[in-house]
């Protein structure tokens, strides 16, 4: 991953004191709790991603055990995706917690969040704390071992704030995440831009800003070798319903 961090922000690698409140945008006027890892920046063209550990092993340890336990998945209909006019059993197990009377449209289904859970707050709060930024639905996916997998697509719902950043955390087994430009896909690319390849660890944090989500297409590729379960949650600001 580190051919893609192009800098350390300069206040966190040399410390030092200063501001108090975390600035949404701005990694490098947040202040890391004590012991936390530094943020690194993932840039490229029209890529903006920032990337640290979130959380200790021995909290993320708790954390994944609570997710197992309390986390109700969907069943039925709503395990199956709607992609080029076809309906297929979604390769992974999928579910969204959020604010009443929030929807979210993914892939042809419409999604009615569960009410928030402790241990699903719990995650959300952290992140604000961390980033100033606020999020009122989280999209969760279970990967039972390396089979299970997303295919390649972005997050650009027309239900999403416009701009809002898009906080992906991660526990259990270490994924390879890649992210690719829309002109670099397929037998139609236009130009080659290599692919962006992180290692997404357990409690780990990656903001997805923007533009990321308008120019780069994103996904869980299949690691046959990776034979224990993976929970991600991707935090959003969805548009409440005045707004849509
Ligand atoms: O599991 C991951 O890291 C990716 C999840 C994802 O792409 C999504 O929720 O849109």
């Amino acid at each position: 991953m580190d051919r893609y961090v192009v800098k350390r922000p300069a206040r966190e690698a040399g410390g030092g004191g200063g501001r108090k409140r975390p600035r949404p945008e701005d990694p490098a006027s947040r202040e890391p709790a004590s012991g936390n890892p530094p943020w690194q920046e993932i840039r490229a063209e029209g890529l903006n991603c920032d990337y640290r550990l979130l959380f200790g092993r021995a909290e993320a340890d708790e954390i994944f055990q609570q997710l197992e336990e309390e986390v109700e998945y969907f069943e039925g209909e709503m395990t199956k995706l709607h992609v080029f006019g076809k309906w297929h059993n979604i390769p992974r197990k999928q579910v969204s917690y959020g604010d009443p009377e929030l929807t979210y449209t993914y892939s042809g289904v419409t999604f009615s969040p569960k009410p928030w859970i402790p241990v699903l707050s719990r995650i959300r709060d952290r992140i604000t704390l961390d980033t100033g930024h606020t999020f009122n639905f989280v999209l969760i996916n279970r990967y039972k071992d390396g089979g299970d997998h997303i295919g390649e697509h972005r997050d650009d719902e027309r239900e999403l704030v416009p701009r809002s950043p898009i906080a992906s955390v991660s526990f259990g087994a270490c994924r390879d995440f890649v992210f690719r430009h829309c002109d670099s896909r397929g037998k139609n690319a236009t130009r080659h831009i290599k692919p962006i390849k992180l290692q997404l660890a357990h409690g780990s944090l990656l903001m997805m800003k923007y533009p990321t989500n308008v120019y780069w297409y994103h996904s869980l590729p299949i690691r046959k070798k990776v034979l224990t379960p993976r929970i991600n949650l991707t935090f959003r600001k969805v548009m409440t319903l005045a707004k849509k």
